[in-house]
C-alpha cells in the first residue's frame, strides 16, 4: 500500500475507544453536559476551511472527532458560507444573535479568505508555529477564526480551541495569540533498535522490533502524533542516545523515513541519535576522526542519504565520549570539532546537531564540575546548527538537584534544557509523581547570569540571548503498554512537557487541571482533590528518597530502590551512593563549598555565596553543597539527624495521605483506572517506607543517633534489607 492509501485509510479508522484503559490519554473526548454540549454547538456548527494541506486535513478531522465525541455531533463542512463571497462578509458585520450556530474558519492568515478578516500583521507575533484565535461576526454570523503562519500553527490552534471546549472554558470574546517558547519541542526516546528500551517502563519501544506491519501500526503512531501535536511537541527522535551505528543502514533509513510519512500530518518531524563511530563501524573506514576528510564525506553521504527519503528530517542527537560511547575525544579532538562536523553536512538541509553536554569522567573530579569543565572552555566554537544539550540538573536527573551551571554560563553557544519524563530516579511507572514542579524549579531558576531575572527558561528560549535555534527535549516515558505510559498519572508527565515547552510560563497548577479535567473529569469534586496529590507528589518523593540535597542513594544499576550501602569492587567510584553521601561518624553529604570541590565558583553571585555557606544554602539542597555533622543545627533549631528523620518519615505519610484522598474519589472516574492507580498508590506507600527504612536504618549506623520517639518504628530489618536482591523483571 502506498504512503498516500494507509494515510487516507488511518483518517478514516475511528479511534481505539477500548472503555477506559487509559489508551486516549487527554484526547478522550468524552460527552459533555447536555448544557455544555449545546453551549459547544452553538459556538461552532459548521466548519469552513480555507487551504489544503496535511496539516489542515489533521485539523479538521481532529475537530470533527472531538466535536462528534464532546457535543455528539459533527460540525458541517461549508464551502461558500457568506454571501457574496469573503469580501462581503466584512468583520464589521452586526452583532448575532447569541443562539445563531456559529462558524468555524481555520485556515493560514495568508490565505486570500483569510487576509481580508484580519488587520494588517495580526499573526506577526505568532512566529512560524503559534496561532491567533478570535472570535468575530460576519454578515451576522458568530465566526471563531483560527489562523497563523502556517497550517501548522492552524493545528495548534485547533487543538488549543479543542482544549477550551474539553476544560469547560468560555466560548465566546476570544481573542487568544500564542507564540511557542522554542522552535523545537522534542521528545526523545532511549529505543533500542532490539526493541527494549534504556529506562523504559512502560513496555517495549513502539517504534522498533515490532511484529506487527506498518499498516497496523498506523492508528497507533496517528495516535502518538496527535497526543504530541495537541501540546505542541514537533520532533521526536526515534531511537536511544546510547545508538547503535545500524541505525544508519538503508533498512532503517527506511523505517524513519516510513515513520516520518505518518508523523508529518501532525507538524512532528523525526530526529536520530547516531553512533559517532559510525563511519569506521558500518562504512567500513578505518576509523571515525571528525578531522579526516573522508569521515567528513561518509557523514555527507548519509545526510544526502537520509534527506532524500525524508525531506523534512530534523537532524541528529549525539552522545558522544560520555558512557562508553565513542566520540571525538577518541581522536584527540574536541566536543566542537565533532559537532561541527555532522552539522557541516546537515547545513545543506537545515538539519540540525543536537550535542549532548551529559559527559564525566572517571576522575577523581567532582562530577557536578565536569560537564561545565569540559564545554566552557568550547564555548563560541560550535557551529550555528548545533545545539548544546544539557541535562536540566548538575549531574543526572535526580528527584532534587541544583540547575545545571554551564546555564547562564555558555553565552555564546545556544543550550536547551534536557528533562527526564521517564521516572529513572522517581520510582519508575509505580510511583505518581507530577513533575511540572521540577521542571518550572529548573526553568525558573535564576542563573544570575545578567543580573537578577535571567532564568534558565530566559537563557535558553532566546529572550536573553538572540540565539536564532532554541529547543528544549523531555526523555520519553512511552511504551506499548496500552495507556502509553505504565502509570496512568504518568500520562501527566508527557502532557506537562509538551505544554511547558510550549509556554514555559504556565504553572503547574494550570497545566495539572486541564490535564486532569481532559483525562478524567470535569467534577470539581474530582479535580481539586486529585490537583492536590500531583501537586504534592514531586515534593513528597524527594522527602521519601533523598531529602536535603542528598542524591544517588539508589541501587547503582537498576536505580530504582535504596541503597545507599553499596560498594563494589573495581568500580567506577561515581556509581556508588557512598560517593555521593559520604556518610561516617562525622557526619552527611558531599562538600561542594571552597572548603570541598568548590562546584560553587561555576555558579554566578550571588548563588555562588549563597550555596557556599550552610546557613545560606537552601536547606533542600543543603546536602548536596555541604558535608555536615550530625547534629548540625537547622534554622528550625532542630538537629541534622532529627530534620533527616522528620523528612523521611513526613514524604511516608504524604503517600499515605494520597492513598486516603484518592480513596474518597471512588465513582468519580471509571472503575478500571481508579483501581490501577489505587494499586500503584499502594505500592508506592509500600516502597515509600522501604526507602524511609533502608536510608535511616543505614544513616544511623554512622549517626549513632535514635530515630525520635514521637515517630513510628521502621518496620524492616537493615540486614535483611542489604541482602535483598532487587527483581527488575517486573517493571519492564
Ligand atoms: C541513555 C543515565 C542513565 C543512562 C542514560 C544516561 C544518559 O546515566 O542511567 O541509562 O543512557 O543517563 O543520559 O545518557
Amino acid at each position: 500500500m502506498n504512503i498516500q492509501a494507509l494515510l487516507a485509510l488511518i483518517f478514516m479508522v475511528p479511534l481505539l475507544a477500548s472503555g477506559e484503559d487509559g489508551y486516549r490519554l487527554w484526547l478522550r473526548y468524552e460527552r459533555l453536559s447536555a448544557e455544555r454540549a449545546a453551549e459547544c454547538k452553538t459556538a461552532v456548527s459548521s466548519l469552513w476551511i480555507r487551504g489544503e494541506s496535511p496539516q489542515l486535513a489533521a485539523a479538521a478531522a481532529e475537530f470533527r472527532l472531538a466535536m462528534a465525541g464532546l457535543t455528539g455531533s459533527e460540525p458541517v463542512t461549508v464551502t461558500r458560507p457568506f454571501k457574496g463571497g469573503i469580501a462581503g462578509a466584512h468583520p464589521r458585520g452586526i452583532s448575532a444573535p447569541h443562539s445563531t450556530p456559529g462558524l468555524l474558519v481555520m485556515g493560514a492568515a495568508g490565505h486570500p479568505d483569510i487576509k481580508p478578516l484580519l488587520a494588517d500583521g495580526a499573526t506577526a507575533l505568532c512566529g512560524d508555529e503559534g496561532f491567533l484565535i478570535r472570535s468575530l461576526t460576519l454578515q451576522s454570523q458568530p465566526v471563531i477564526l483560527v489562523t497563523a503562519n502556517s497550517d501548522a500553527g492552524v493545528l495548534y490552534g485547533v487543538f488549543a480551541l479543542i482544549r477550551l471546549m474539553q476544560t469547560g472554558e468560555s466560548l465566546t470574546h476570544l481573542d487568544i495569540l500564542e507564540k511557542p517558547a522554542y522552535g523545537l519541542r522534542l521528545l526523545n526516546h532511549w529505543d533500542n533498535l532490539n526493541g527494549t528500551v534504556e529506562r523504559g517502563y512502560a513496555g517495549h519501544s513502539i517504534w522498533w522490533n515490532r511484529s506487527e506491519s506498518l499498516e497496523e501500526l498506523a492508528v497507533q503512531y496517528r495516535d502518538y502524533a496527535r497526543a504530541n501535536a495537541s501540546v505542541g511537541i514537533n520532533g521526536t527522535v526515534l531511537n536511544n542516545v546510547n545508538a547503535s551505528p545500524e541505525v544508519l543502514k538503508p533498512e532503517n533509513i527506511a523505517r524513519f523515513a516510513a515513520v516520518a510519512d505518518l508523523l508529518r500530518p501532525y507538524n512532528v518531524r523525526v530526529y536520530m541519535s547516531v553512533n559517532f563511530s559510525s563511519p569506521a563501524v558500518i562504512g567500513g573506514l578505518p576509523d571515525s576522526d571528525p578531522l579526516k576528510p573522508e569521515v567528513a564525506a561518509w557523514w555527507r553521504e548519509k545526510a544526502r542519504e537520509i534527506y532524500a527519503a525524508i525531506p523534512d528530517f530534523g537532524g541528529f542527537l549525539v552522545k558522544a565520549n560520555s558512557e562508553g560511547q565513542p566520540g571525538p575525544q577518541n581522536y584527540g579532538r574536541t566536543h566542537a570539532d565533532g559537532a561541527n562536523m555532522l552539522a557541516q553536512a546537515l547545513k545543506p538541509y537545515n538539519g540540525v546537531v543536537m550535542w549532548r553536554a551529559f559527559v564525566y569522567n572517571p576522575t577523581s573530579e567532582d562530577r557536578h564540575r565536569q560537564a561545565y569543565n569540559e564545554f566552557m572552555p568550547l564555548d563560541g566554537q560550535f557551529a550555528e546548527n548545533v545545539i548544546v544539550q544539557v541535562k536540566n540538573g548538575a549531574i543526572d536527573f535526580q528527584p532534587r538537584e541544583p540547575f545545571s551551571p554551564l546555564f547562564g554560563a555558555m553565552q555564546k553557544t545556544p543550550l536547551m534544557v534536557e528533562f527526564q519524563i521517564t521516572q529513572e530516579y522517581l520510582g519508575f511507572s509505580d510511583h505518581l509523581v507530577y513533575l511540572a514542579p521540577l521542571q518550572k524549579e529548573c526553568l525558573d531558576s535564576d542563573t544570575w547570569s545578567k543580573g537578577p531575572g535571567s532564568t534558565v527558561a530566559r537563557m535558553t528560549d532566546g529572550s536573553l540571548f538572540p540565539h536564532p535555534l532554541t529547543a528544549i527535549a523531555g526523555v520519553a516515558n512511552i511504551g506499548r503498554d496500552t495507556n502509553w505510559c505504565g502509570h496512568h498519572f504518568a500520562q501527566a508527565n508527557w502532557y506537562a512537557f509538551g505544554r511547558l515547552a510550549w509556554n514555559h510560563q504556565l504553572t503547574s497548577q494550570q497545566i495539572g487541571r486541564e490535564w486532569l479535567r481532559m483525562t478524567f473529569s470535569g467534577s470539581e469534586a474530582f479535580t481539586a482533590p486529585a490537583l492536590n496529590i500531583m501537586m504534592r507528589s514531586r515534593e513528597a518523593a524527594v522527602k521519601y528518597m533523598t531529602p536535603l540535597g542528598l542524591h544517588h542513594l539508589m541501587g547503582w544499576s537498576h536505580h530504582y530502590g535504596p541503597e545507599p550501602w553499596t560498594d563494589l569492587k573495581n568500580a567506577r567510584p561515581d556509581w556508588l551512593p557512598k560517593y555521593y553521601h559520604n556518610a561516617s561518624a562525622h557526619g552527611i553529604g558531599f562538600d561542594r563549598s571552597p572548603s570541598g570541590s568548590n562546584a560553587v565558583e561555576q555558579y554566578f553571585p550571588p548563588l555562588r555565596q549563597m550555596y557556599s555557606q550552610p546557613g545560606t544554602c537552601p536547606e533542600n539542597l543543603l546536602l548536596w553543597f555541604h558535608h555536615l555533622p550530625w547534629d548540625y543545627t537547622l534554622a528550625s533549631g532542630e538537629s541534622l539527624w532529627n530534620t533527616l528523620c522528620h523528612n523521611y518519615y513526613e514524604g511516608v505519610e504524604e503517600v499515605r495521605r494520597f492513598q486516603m484522598s484518592w480513596d474518597r474519589l471512588k465513582g468519580y472516574i471509571d472503575a478500571e483506572r481508579f483501581a490501577h492507580i489505587q494499586k500503584k498508590l499502594k505500592t508506592q506507600t509500600r516502597e515509600a517506607i522501604w526507602w524511609r527504612d533502608a536510608c535511616l536504618l543505614y544513616f544511623q549506623t554512622f549517626s549513632k543517633q535514635e530515630i525520635p520517639a514521637s515517630l513510628e518504628r521502621p518496620v524492616h530489618d537493615l540486614e535483611e534489607l542489604m541482602k535483598q536482591k532487587f527483581d527488575l523483571t517486573h517493571h519492564n
